[in-house]
């Protein structure tokens, strides 16, 4: 009898042990149930403390993971067995999902603070009538320097970085299309430019870039200019504006060549679970106040209208960050280059990284 009841036991602490284990893998891999939404954001780009106020406001609980690129968030809702609520990719990742029908209509009447966003920043070519996408955060790409190390040494060409007193000196972040573009720019190519010649000569160019280039950084970015471990980096606007809160000496430029304007965006991925709580949470994040503390905690520019309002005026007002229609008009916006070519931009990117001597 003794051993029967030790069996049964011992049975219902391996049924629970797996009953946990299926949760977690199932949570992690973004299945949720109806009070729980699974949001999939970049690394580092929300104040956590939102996300308890969500919960705490909502009853909702938030399952967060994390990507670090647009290609590989895009792989993973590609690649199904997910079921993510919300997402945040940039726009030519929005125009991919757009045509391969992995995202679902947003539903205007569920979104009121959507009003609150700049008209500027609404029914964009990647999404007109923001159909499904309202926009996070919005950028360039351009380069941030330090001016207590470099004195009044200034960037105006993207050629300048590959100056040969710039050994050692300079971080790149971590994108495909953000070192393709500026290869590209540099040699005043298109940053969507789709000519394989084109793409080829412009990977050339940046392998001749290596000896100047200290490494190629991801999140770490911001931390590694305020810590001025490179006087030099190719990077988004919001990671400089934020490291320049921190070190005054850091200032940024975007070349004459020309760069890149992004915006990034929330969605809602066909696979959605929970499509009502990923409104709500949309809706949230775009309410003014909300918004608002989001800026000030990541240092990205905001599209949000009505929270720039409740922001610093010296934030809002410094053109670096937020430069006005005359400077944005003369950027390019990421274009969806179609399977190969994003393949191809890639496969050249990873070439160019392996080609370190
Ligand atoms: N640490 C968050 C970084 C998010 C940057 N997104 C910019 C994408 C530009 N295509």
């Amino acid at each position: 009898m003794k051993k029967i009841v030790q069996a049964f036991a011992a049975i219902f602490i391996v049924s629970i042990i797996l009953i946990i284990w299926v949760n977690r893998l199932n949570a992690s891999e973004g299945y949720t149930g109806e009070n729980t939404i699974t949001v999939f954001n970049w690394g580092d780009y929300i104040d956590m403390d939102l996300i308890k106020r969500f919960e705490e406001e909502t009853g909702i609980t938030v399952i967060y993971e994390t990507f670090d690129s647009n290609e590989a968030m895009l792989t993973k809702i590609q690649q199904g067995g997910t079921s993510y609520d919300v997402a945040v990719p940039s726009e030519y990742a929005v125009e991919r999902l757009k045509e391969e029908g992995l995202l679902y209509p947003l539903d205007h009447e569920k979104l009121p603070n959507l009003v609150n966003i700049d008209e500027r920043f609404l029914d964009m070519p990647y999404d007109p009538g923001n159909q499904y996408s309202v926009p996070y955060f919005w950028g360039t790409v351009g380069i941030a320097y330090n001016t207590r190390i470099l004195g009044d040494r200034t960037f105006e060409s993207w050629n300048d970085l590959w100056a040969p007193d710039l050994r050692n000196q300079i971080l790149l972040i971590d994108g495909a299309r953000e070192v393709m573009g500026f290869g590209l720019n540099s040699l005043n190519y298109s940053l969507n430019d789709k000519n394989p010649e084109h793409l080829y000569e412009a990977k050339e160019k940046l392998k001749k870039l290596w000896p100047n280039i200290k490494a190629i950084v991801g999140d770490e970015m911001k931390m590694l200019l305020v810590n001025e471990e490179a006087p030099v980096a190719v990077t988004w606007s919001g990671d400089v504006s934020e490291a320049m809160w921190e070190n005054e000496y850091i200032d940024y430029a975007v070349p004459k060549e020309g760069s890149n304007l992004w915006f990034d965006t929330m969605v809602i991925p066909k696979t959605a679970d929970n499509i009502d709580g990923a409104h709500k949470f949309i809706n949230f994040m775009l309410d003014a106040e909300v918004a608002a503390q989001n800026t000030d905690y990541i240092g990205y520019a905001t599209p949000n209208k009505a929270a720039m309002e409740l922001l610093d005026e010296e934030v809002v007002n410094d053109e670096r960050f937020y430069p006005p229609d005359e400077i944005t008009e003369k950027l390019e916006v990421y274009e969806s280059l179609g399977k190969e070519t994003l393949a191809l931009y890639s496969e050249l990117y990873l070439q160019f990284k392996m080609e370190r001597k």
